[in-house]
Formats: C-alpha cells, sequence, structure tokens
C-alpha cells in the first residue's frame, strides 16, 4: 500500500518534463496519490496536459495566480472533482529576467512588486482559497531557494522575495496548524530546469555546487520528489514551518577560497 494511497491534492506548477514540480507529481502518484495539474496559457497547455494525462489525472485547469478569479474557479473545480484535498504543491516563481543578472541595486519597483506578487503572495493566496477545502492531516509544499538566506550573485530580487516565502510559511504553518494542517517548503539546490535555462552564469553555478556540496554532486528533480513525498506523508505528521534542503549539503559550507 502506498504511503499516499487515498490523497487528493492540486500540484501548480509544472512546464514541462523537466519541472521541479514534475518530479513532484511523479514520487506523489507512484505512493498512490490523485493529482489535479494547472498551466498558464494555451503554450503551457499543450506540454502539461499530456504529462498530467501520463498521469491519469481528473483534473487539469487554467491558473495564473495574478488572478484572483482564476484561482477562484480552480477551487470551485477542485471542490467539484475532487471535494476535499490533502495535498497542495505550489512550484511558481517569476521576476524580469534583466533583474536576474548585475547589482540587485538596479531592482525597479515594478520588477520588486512583480517578483513579490508571483513567487510570493501566490501561495498565501492559494491557501487562503483552498482553505474550506483542506482535510484535516493536509499537507501544503512550496519551493525556495538558498538565495533567501545568503547572498547568491545575480538571484537579487528573487533572494529576497524567497525570504518573504520562507517566512510566509512560519505564519501559514501558525495559522493551520490547529487545524492539523502542515505548511513545509524544500529548498533545492540548482537544476536545469525552464526557470533555470537562460539564466546568465547559471551553467557555472550548476557545476560549481557539484565540486563544492559536500556529497560532490547536483541534485535532481527525482531527488525533490522523494523529500516532498515525505513532506505529504503522515511520516512527517510532527513537521511543521519547516525549510528542508535538498542541495547535497552544499549550504552548510562556508566560501571556500576558490570562490572567494
Ligand atoms: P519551471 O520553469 O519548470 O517552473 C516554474 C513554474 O512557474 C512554471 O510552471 C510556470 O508556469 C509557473 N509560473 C510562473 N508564473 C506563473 C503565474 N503567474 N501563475 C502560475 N504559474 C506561474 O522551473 P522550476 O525550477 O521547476 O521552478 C519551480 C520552483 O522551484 C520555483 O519556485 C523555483 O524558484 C524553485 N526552485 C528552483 C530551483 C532551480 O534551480 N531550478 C532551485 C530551487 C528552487
Ligand atoms: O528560483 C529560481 C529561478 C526563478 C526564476 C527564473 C526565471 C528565468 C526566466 C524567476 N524568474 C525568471 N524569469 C525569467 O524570465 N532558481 C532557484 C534557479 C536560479 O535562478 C538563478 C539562480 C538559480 C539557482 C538566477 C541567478 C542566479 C542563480
Amino acid at each position: 500500500m502506498g504511503l499516499l494511497e487515498g490523497k487528493r491534492g492540486l500540484i501548480l506548477g509544472v512546464a514541462n518534463d523537466h519541472s521541479i514540480a514534475w518530479g513532484i507529481a511523479q514520487a506523489l502518484h507512484r505512493e498512490g496519490a490523485q493529482l489535479g495539474f494547472t498551466y498558464v496559457g494555451e503554450a503551457l497547455e499543450r506540454r502539461v496536459r499530456p504529462l498530467a494525462e501520463q498521469l491519469g489525472a481528473p483534473l487539469i485547469a487554467p491558473c495564473d495566480v495574478n488572478h484572483d478569479a482564476e484561482i477562484a474557479a480552480l477551487m470551485t473545480r477542485t471542490q467539484e472533482v475532487f471535494g476535499q484535498i490533502d495535498l497542495l504543491v505550489h512550484a511558481i516563481a517569476f521576476a524580469n529576467k534583466d533583474e536576474l543578472n548585475g547589482p540587485y541595486l538596479r531592482t525597479t519597483r515594478a520588477g520588486f512588486l512583480l517578483a513579490m506578487e508571483v513567487s510570493v503572495y501566490s501561495l498565501t493566496a492559494l491557501v487562503k482559497a483552498a482553505e474550506p477545502l483542506l482535510a484535516p492531516g493536509a499537507a501544503i509544499l512550496t519551493l525556495t531557494y538558498h538565495g533567501a538566506q545568503k547572498v547568491i550573485p545575480n538571484y537579487n530580487v528573487m533572494g529576497v522575495a524567497k525570504a518573504a516565502l520562507e517566512a510566509s510559511v512560519r505564519y501559514l504553518a501558525a495559522d493551520l496548524g490547529p487545524r492539523e494542517i502542515r505548511v513545509n517548503a524544500i529548498s533545492a539546490g540548482p537544476i536545469r530546469t525552464l526557470a533555470a535555462s537562460g539564466i546568465a552564469g547559471f551553467r557555472a553555478l550548476h557545476r560549481s555546487f557539484a565540486e563544492q556540496a559536500p556529497l560532490r554532486r547536483n541534485v535532481t528533480i527525482e531527488d525533490v520528489g522523494n523529500a516532498a513525498l515525505w513532506l505529504c506523508s503522515d511520516l512527517s505528521r510532527s513537521v511543521t514551518g519547516e525549510i528542508l534542503y535538498v542541495d547535497a549539503g552544499f549550504n552548510i559550507m562556508g566560501l571556500s577560497s576558490a570562490e572567494s
């Protein structure tokens, strides 16, 4: 019997088969979860639909998290299809590409607000709208990155957004704990996804990560999926408000002489 047998959930953030959300979806499905998927726009729908169908998804719906009406419509459909849900996975981030390069100081007001709206507020908005549907014992999961805690060159406004996302995890966990609902984040090491492609210097960062991390390798979407499985299952029933590093140990290291 699977660890998630009988559990139902939503996964937001699959763009293609390289997405971290897809690694998570496969792990949760393998252990018996029934999953609904969302996409933004027709181009991504053509990518997401076949992947979701591969896992027998009973729900595939649009949801641009910047629009409350789309979030509300998603929750209406979710209630029709699943009744209540036990899992909510948020794997969404966005900032202007030109602000993920050069000094953080160049961040514009509009770029700051965009990054915060898509990458931070969306979690709170989704949890708020999903709240009436969340079953006791439900688990909510989001994705963060070490740039929230330490300065990673060029991560810039996304680092500030991830710091706010990590704080959101703690406040949401405090609000929902009395209903036996848990909220956690995984801080993943760098992975070659759509969101990482086209980032200036990502290749070099990815390579030096594997040289410096204690386990001397990069992490995969399967690694993140397996950690997500634990955080979404009752095996982690006393864990909430936490940031779990799935990064081959990179974050425990100081700056090496070669890097400084
Ligand atoms: P990805 O490009 O596969 O996924 C990002 C997703 O965000 C896409 O599916 C995109 O459609 C979605 N998105 C963007 N704007 C949206 C909006 N307005 N409404 C709804 N969805 C929207 O890339 P990924 O690397 O799998 O990213 C998933 C999460 O993992 C992000 O939060 C990212 O910050 C985080 N993360 C990534 C890495 C990495 O190195 N790739 C490391 C740590 C954390
Ligand atoms: O969270 C992320 C990436 C988030 C992201 C990526 C893009 C690229 C395309 C947000 N917005 C956009 N906007 C786009 O137009 N990661 C953890 C991956 C990542 O991004 C970096 C990194 C790492 C690691 C940017 C600079 C430095 C390191």
